[in-house]
């Protein structure tokens, strides 16, 4: 019997949903939580097998329950998919919401590729204000007359919703911080995926499945429709939410180049691409409270990004 956390009931559950290697950024992920101050239950789905860091995770009922702490665990939901996952989120926060912590003050989505480094205090009382999200660091700005606002009201209207409501701008859908009173947004969200899915594309299993030309290149545009057919409150930070600009308090998006788990540092700073906010970030989280490397290859990093940051900065010196 797997023994219970407190305050699993009223907080928000983070979540994430991954495959494949993405498992070291789900680790991190969670390191990073608790060590910004999450207590509770996060809910980690995974396309089997169970991450190599859940190797200790008991079986009870369903699911896999790791405990890593005596007030944190890792709920592991086996999630098994045929489709670019990416399409599931809104599905799996569903699934998080109604069925893995139905007591739960709300949900909170995180790509894999997401580290934590705001508190976790900030982030509970950011959820208070609507739901959760940031801009997107290619097209943050998306004005109303957007050629790319008319597909999404053509897909909205097709799937039998009204699009009430315009915007300027435009989110990016690694991250969607979820009240429970306003679900509703997300179930469109998914009702959107499975219109497009069955009406548009053969290809929905590509990453990208068409030209950025089109309304439609991914699960993030279908969100960004989504948001223009309720009236629900928004709360959206700026560029910085997920340290696509300078000054960001609250989290890092791993979206440049190779994830930091896969990344040579030093070799693509000689190659004048010097390491991201979020490499510091993964690898300042990789150690604990769950081992993902061993200590020698974690300092490693460490030092090889350090290494990496001098050449960065001597290049932008020099140049
Ligand atoms: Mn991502």
């Amino acid at each position: 019997m797997v023994r219970p956390i407190p305050d699993v009931s009223t907080g928000f559950i983070p979540c994430t949903l991954y495959s494949g290697h993405y498992h070291l950024g789900a680790g991190c992920l969670a390191n990073s939580l608790y060590r910004n101050g999450f207590r509770g239950t996060m809910c980690v789905g995974y396309v089997p097998p169970l991450p190599p860091w859940a190797s200790g995770a008991v079986r009870d009922g369903g699911n896999h329950f790791l405990h890593v702490r005596d007030d944190f665990q890792v709920q592991l939901i086996e999630w098994p998919t045929g489709r670019n996952l990416s399409l599931d989120k809104p599905r799996f926060l569903l699934h998080v919401l109604n069925e893995a912590a139905p007591d739960a003050g709300g949900a909170v989505f995180f790509d894999a590729d997401i580290t934590v480094h705001g508190s976790w205090n900030f982030f509970e009382r950011w959820f208070k204000e609507g739901l959760a999200l940031c801009l997107d660091a290619c097209y943050p700005l998306v004005p109303s007359g957007h050629p790319w606002r008319a597909g999404w009201r053509r897909l909205a209207n097709e799937a039998g919703y009204d699009p009430i409501r315009s915007s300027e701008y435009y989110v990016n859908s690694g991250f969607v911080g979820v009240p429970r009173s306003l679900q509703g947004t997300i179930e469109v969200w998914a009702a959107l995926i499975n219109h497009f899915v069955q009406t548009r594309s053969m290809m929905v299993d590509a990453v990208k499945f068409a030209a950025r030309e089109d309304a439609f290149v991914g699960d993030q545009d279908m969100l960004n429709a989504a948001l223009m057919t309720t009236d629900d409150p928004l709360s959206i930070l700026g560029l910085e939410g997920m340290d696509f600009a300078a000054a960001g308090y609250t989290m890092s998006h791993a979206v440049e180049g190779n994830k930091p788990w896969k990344k040579r540092f030093v070799r693509d700073a000689l190659s004048g691409r010097p390491p991201s906010t979020a490499d510091k970030h993964f690898w300042n989280y990789a150690d604990h409270p769950l081992r993902l490397f061993g200590p020698a290859q974690v300092r490693l990093q460490r030092s090889s990004l350090k290494l990496a940051s001098a050449v960065g900065r001597f290049y932008r010196t020099s140049s």
